[in-house]
């Protein structure tokens, strides 16, 4: 079992935009379950490639709750087809942790992307769900979440970070 290295805002390795995946192996099998231990260690609803320094289009959800069994959903070269809507939304970042902030979303989004075995589905999305999978698709465009809010608070949300991890 392997917890991977999670990466925080403001690490410019954040910003990179992830590539489409095109090989469907046992390795990829491989990122996915390390992915989904780090999220589920961290207590995350969500996972992106990028925030494990890996830029590949993929990202994991789960929002089951702890009662509950677990969900796994599996988002490879997810692209948005439609929007409509907008909703507030607040938000927090494993990548930004102890910050949450209200971000506008689209409320209903209508998606296709491909599972772990590369077999493609097209499907619509709203409530928390569509707001995750647009937070984490962000994520593998190089976008954080706090990048929605005004200057002063980025600043404010640096500053704050960098003293909590800085290097010893
Ligand atoms: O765990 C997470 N919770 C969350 C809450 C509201 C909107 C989005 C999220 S995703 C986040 C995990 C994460 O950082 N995914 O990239
Ligand atoms: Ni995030």
């Amino acid at each position: 079992m392997t917890i991977l290295d999670i990466l925080h805002y403001p690490d410019a390795r954040l910003h990179l935009k992830a590539q489409n995946v095109t090989l469907f192996d046992s390795k990829l099998k491989e990122l996915i379950n390390n992915m989904a231990n780090t999220m589920y260690e961290n207590n995350g609803i969500g996972l992106a490639a990028t925030q494990v320094n890996v830029q590949k289009r993929i990202f994991i959800i789960d929002l089951s709750k702890n009662d509950e069994p677990r969900n796994l959903i599996t988002f490879i070269n997810l692209e948005i087809l439609e929007k409509s809507g907008e909703v507030l939304s607040e938000e927090g970042c494993l990548s930004v942790p102890g910050i949450y902030e209200k971000v506008y979303r689209s409320e209903t989004i209508k998606v296709k992307f491909q599972d772990e075995n590369g077999k493609s589905h097209q499907n619509e999305y709203k409530g928390l769900m569509s707001i995750c999978i647009q937070h984490e698709n962000d994520h593998l465009d190089g976008k954080v979440f706090v990048e929605y809010l005004s200057n002063l608070k980025q600043n404010f949300i640096k500053k704050k970070l960098k003293k909590i991890f800085k290097p010893e």
